[in-house]
């Protein structure tokens, strides 16, 4: 057996190129083809962000390769970093499989997310605890790390940063807001007493108060186009309303992100900057975590932790 103990990150996942769009869309659909409309919708997304690169791979790639570093650092041979995607290929799956192929008997597993839902982290979880069994490695789960002190310290010096860049494009004594976003999810997760929605409060809470924030809240984007109901209200919507309530500047930071990709380069970069434009409001978005070592520490030190309480 390999003593070593193996790490498997997951992420989200994009498409190796425009020809793998339908594929990758397909897949998060459930198996369900998306219809030509809905194709074409999406592929115009990627065209007007990536042009033939999808940044989420080599950021994913990147933030693997750095937690590899800071795990060989802070405990030198212990961990072996393996990645495993949830729409994409290497599948969760694979990376499990990887793990197996090498002779790993004992895994953590962490998503790229730092809050839970069952919808998001939960289901990547669920898919590698199954696998897992199946190849005989214990494997320990990482639900959520969004409060780690050096996760919401790298995330105040993003605020802190982009609103000084915010308040001299408009000026000072401007009333300015700052806007917490994540990813809506359908409105049922209530239901179920899903932590996500509390977790990105207080994450909200702590770094706008570690930055010195006091104008602030919470909103959603990246809403899916169903029939049900999903979180609201949606960034677009309370744009609108900040901006008619007279201020004359946003600050946005999609903490429920941790790279650029496209619902961060879209939604924020292209939509919401157009509708700030209209509206007649500067926007700024914070710059995102990629592989910041404060990030990348955070990651490892959520390993050895669960490392400690598992083996
Ligand atoms: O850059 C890229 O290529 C991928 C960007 C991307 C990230 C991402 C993260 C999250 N999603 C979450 C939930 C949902 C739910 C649905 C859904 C659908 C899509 C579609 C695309 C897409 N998501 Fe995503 N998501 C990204 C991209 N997501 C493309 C399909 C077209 C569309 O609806 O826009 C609805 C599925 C359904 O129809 O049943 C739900 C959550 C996250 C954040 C946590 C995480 O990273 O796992 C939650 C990045």
């Amino acid at each position: 057996a390999n003593p070593k103990i193996g790490v498997l990150v997951m992420s989200y996942g994009t498409p190796e190129s425009m020809d793998g769009i339908e594929e990758y869309y397909t897949h998060i659909r459930r198996g369900h083809a998306p219809t030509p409309e809905q194709l074409a919708e999406l592929t115009a997304r990627y065209d007007a962000v990536v042009g033939g690169v999808f940044p989420l791979r080599e950021n994913t790639n990147r933030q693997a390769e750095g937690l590899q570093a800071a795990l060989d650092a802070a405990a030198p041979g212990r961990y072996a970093v393996y990645q495993g995607l949830k729409h994409a290929r290497p599948y969760i799956e694979d990376g499990v499989d990887a793990m197996a192929a090498d002779g790993v008997k004992r895994a953590v597993g962490i998503v790229l997310a730092p809050h839970f839902s069952t919808m998001s982290v939960g289901s990547y979880m669920k898919r590698a605890q199954e696998k897992a069994e199946e190849a005989g490695i214990a494997f320990q789960e990482i639900e959520s790390y969004h409060l780690h002190p050096k996760l919401i310290e790298a995330l105040v010096k993003r605020v802190k940063d982009a609103y000084a860049e915010l308040e001299q494009k408009t000026g000072s004594g401007q009333q300015l807001k700052v806007l917490f976003s994540a990813h809506s999810l359908p409105v049922r997760i209530r239901e179920i007493g899903d932590p996500y929605e509390q977790q990105l409060l207080d994450t909200s809470s702590v770094v706008a108060e570690g930055a010195g924030v006091t104008d602030w809240q919470f909103t959603w984007q990246s809403a899916g186009r169903t029939r049900e109901p999903w979180l609201g209200p949606d960034i677009l919507d309370t744009m609108k309303e900040v901006a008619e309530a007279g201020y004359k500047g946003v600050l946005s930071a999609p903490i429920g992100f941790v790279s650029e990709h496209l619902e961060v380069l879209y939604d924020i970069d292209i939509e919401a900057q157009a509708a700030a434009k209209e509206l007649g409001i500067e926007l700024v978005r914070i710059d995102m975590l990629g592989t910041d070592p404060l990030y990348m520490e955070t990651l490892a030190d959520s390993v050895e932790q669960a490392t400690r309480t598992a083996f």
